[in-house]
């Protein structure tokens, strides 16, 4: 339904900026110079958003190296597309990803997963990309999957949607972020609860909660088409802007409040240096449109 709606009425364009077209509908990436992925689809569904789909639907998008390793080509890809101003990232109507890859993982020994430093580039999305991404999530976001979730800036989700932390019921614990990220958002007892008993958590519970901004009652076409919107209007504002106030917001994870007032009012003032803000407010007084110059 959705990829009908999409190739009607999005711009459909690959990660590679000067590439041509990429045909939606068939869920393939075959354009000329574009790059195509084993386990990922990635599109242009606006202009100016980039759009991730986690695809391995026969292990349910559960994240294997691959998976991880060609996500972040794609979101180093989507950083250096000038073009881009937002990043969307999905699974499909019945998981957003399972997990890691319990069977990429189960003949591992010490030796071995620290030989080859097993996983070590999950950390990349929420280390190295400065743009906003979304989580849009429907279906199973479990595991590491919850964690890919909560590395994002946003996270929005169906109602139905399915969180946990069931690593204690395979005998080891979160090891992507879970008990930290997860506790700030939903306070300590809350995700105790989470990760000691494996019990699932809704995505109504996530929006009552205040894990999740938007919560979708529909399925995951009426969701995507949400995420897609709240990135399209993000990607509608100066980009520099953007990069400050996400820095600013994550800067209120780490640091002291009054370091972090301190931090936020620095960044205000240096934003006195660029052009847009010049053009913004220029464009307030004369009552027009800002024509972002993104510098
Ligand atoms: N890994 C591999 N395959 C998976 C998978 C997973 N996490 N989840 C599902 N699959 C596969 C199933 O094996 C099955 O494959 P076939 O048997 O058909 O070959 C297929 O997907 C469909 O799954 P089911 O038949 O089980 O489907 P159901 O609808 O019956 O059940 C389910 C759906 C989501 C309830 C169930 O599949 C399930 O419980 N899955 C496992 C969920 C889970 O335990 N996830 C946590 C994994 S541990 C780290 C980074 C990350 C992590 C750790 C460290 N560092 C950076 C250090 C993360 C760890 C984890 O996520």
């Amino acid at each position: 339904m959705f990829a009908q709606r999409c190739s009607r009425f999005f711009i459909v364009k690959p990660v590679v900026p000067s590439a041509s077209y990429l045909n939606r509908a068939s869920r393939t990436f075959s354009t000329t110079g574009a790059k195509s992925y084993e386990t990922i689809l990635t599109e242009t569904p606006k202009p100016n958003v980039g759009l991730v789909t986690l695809n391995r639907p026969k292990a349910l998008n559960a994240l294997s190296s691959t998976l991880i390793a060609e996500l972040n080509d794609a979101l180093n890809r989507y950083e250096e597309d000038k073009d881009i101003g937002a990043i969307v990232i999905t699974g499909s109507e019945k998981a957003f990803a399972a997990g890691a890859d319990i069977k990429e993982m189960e003949p591992l020994t010490f030796s071995s997963a620290y030989a080859q430093n097993f996983i070590a580039p999950w950390s990349h999305l929420a280390n190295a990309v400065r743009k906003p991404v979304i989580a849009a999530v429907s279906g199973y976001a479990l595991g590491g999957g919850c964690e890919l979730a909560l590395m994002c800036d946003m996270l929005h989700c169906t109602s139905s949607a399915t969180f946990g932390q069931p690593e204690i019921k395979l005998g080891v614990i979160p090891g992507a972020g879970a008990s930290q990220r997860l506790t700030r958002a939903i306070g300590k007892s809350r995700a105790m609860e989470i990760v000691l008993t494996g019990n699932n958590f809704s995505g109504k519970n996530a929006g009552e909660w205040g894990l999740a901004s938007q919560v979708v009652d529909g399925g995951k076409d009426e969701l995507l088409e949400k995420s897609i919107a709240t990135a399209a209007k993000i990607s509608s504002y100066s980009r520099i802007a953007v990069l400050a106030g996400k820095e600013v917001v994550n800067k209120s994870q780490e640091l002291p409040l009054k370091e972090g007032v301190e931090y936020e009012r620095r960044l205000f003032h240096s934003l006195f240096g660029t052009k847009d803000q010049k053009i913004g407010m220029k464009a307030f007084s004369e009552k027009k449109k800002p024509e972002w110059s993104h510098e």
